[in-house]
């Protein structure tokens, strides 16, 4: 049986919440065959990452290689790119394989602060690789650095979401987790692609929760990867992030991880 496939691009996280690890485990629960090309490996716990280790260019455009030339993919999931060399690899290897279905979670800065992308590599994102996705999906955080705008409303969002639109991405889809205001008790998502599109929710409080982004992408992806339009896979990307929090884990002294297995498996 040929199973569909996800090819999760990003950075390995020591700690099991976040990165290429958090993808697979989301790719698998939404029923795809999950592939991996790392492009860093961070050395990080519940505390905060304590130091990274990119991966060459070359050697992540071999990752691709490989995996492309024999098992093809249905679609693309980039997290972590630290480097403008990797992500310009990243853009090459897509328009070489001609790749249409492709997810962006545009990693920046990881919970506690630390770096995750180089200041110079953000023109790269905006140039090279957006241009080329189907679906990007910042946070507040990230949106601001995208649209140059201080996001503080929906109607903010909206504002920053036509912005980002116009950078050549067919999808923008702002969470809106990070968004402090009046509406407190919902988490608002905002999609723009033309049309405007709001995906709304009870808000979980939960602070210091980490691998959230990823989960999120991760089975927007695996929802493409399988045909879905973006309305119905940013539908199904949310219900499992309601649950992947609702079972969150606390595997060390700091920050709880989303677990997408919790309403699956119970080992505590
Ligand atoms: O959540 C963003 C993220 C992505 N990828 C890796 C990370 C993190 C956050 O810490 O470590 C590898």
């Amino acid at each position: 049986m040929k199973p569909v496939k996800v090819l999760c691009i990003g950075g390995s996280d020591t700690s099991g919440g976040a990165g290429i690890q958090a993808d697979l485990k989301v790719v698998s629960v939404c029923g795809c065959w999950g592939t991996s090309v790392i492009t860093a490996v961070t050395a990080q716990n519940t505390k905060g990452v304590s130091g990274i280790f990119p991966v060459s260019p070359e050697f992540v455009g071999k990752q691709i290689d490989v995996v492309l030339s024999d098992i093809g993919v249905d679609a693309v999931k980039t997290g972590m790119l630290p480097t403008e060399e990797i992500i310009q690899m990243v853009a090459r290897k897509i328009k070489k394989y001609n790749l249409k279905k492709v997810v962006i979670d545009p990693v920046m800065i990881a919970k506690g602060g630390k770096t995750l992308m180089q200041q110079k590599a953000r023109k790269a994102l905006i140039k090279e690789l957006i241009p080329l996705a189907s679906v990007i999906t910042p946070n507040i955080p990230e949106a601001d650095i995208l649209s140059k705008m201080n996001i503080t409303s929906i109607a903010d969002m909206k504002k920053a979401a036509a912005k980002i639109y116009e950078l050549g991405v067919r999808n923008v889809l702002i969470k809106g987790g990070h968004l402090a205001g009046a509406r407190k008790s919902d988490v608002t998502d905002v999609l723009y692609n033309g049309s405007y599109y709001e995906f709304s929710s009870k808000r979980i409080t939960l602070k210091d929760i980490h691998g959230t982004g990823c989960t999120y992408a991760s089975a927007l992806a695996a929802g493409i990867a399988g045909g879905d339009n973006i309305i119905n896979a940013a539908l199904k990307a949310k219900i499992l992030i309601a649950s992947a929090i609702k079972y969150a884990v606390k595997p060390g002294k700091g920050y709880s991880s989303a677990n997408v297995f919790g309403a699956l498996f119970k080992r505590t």
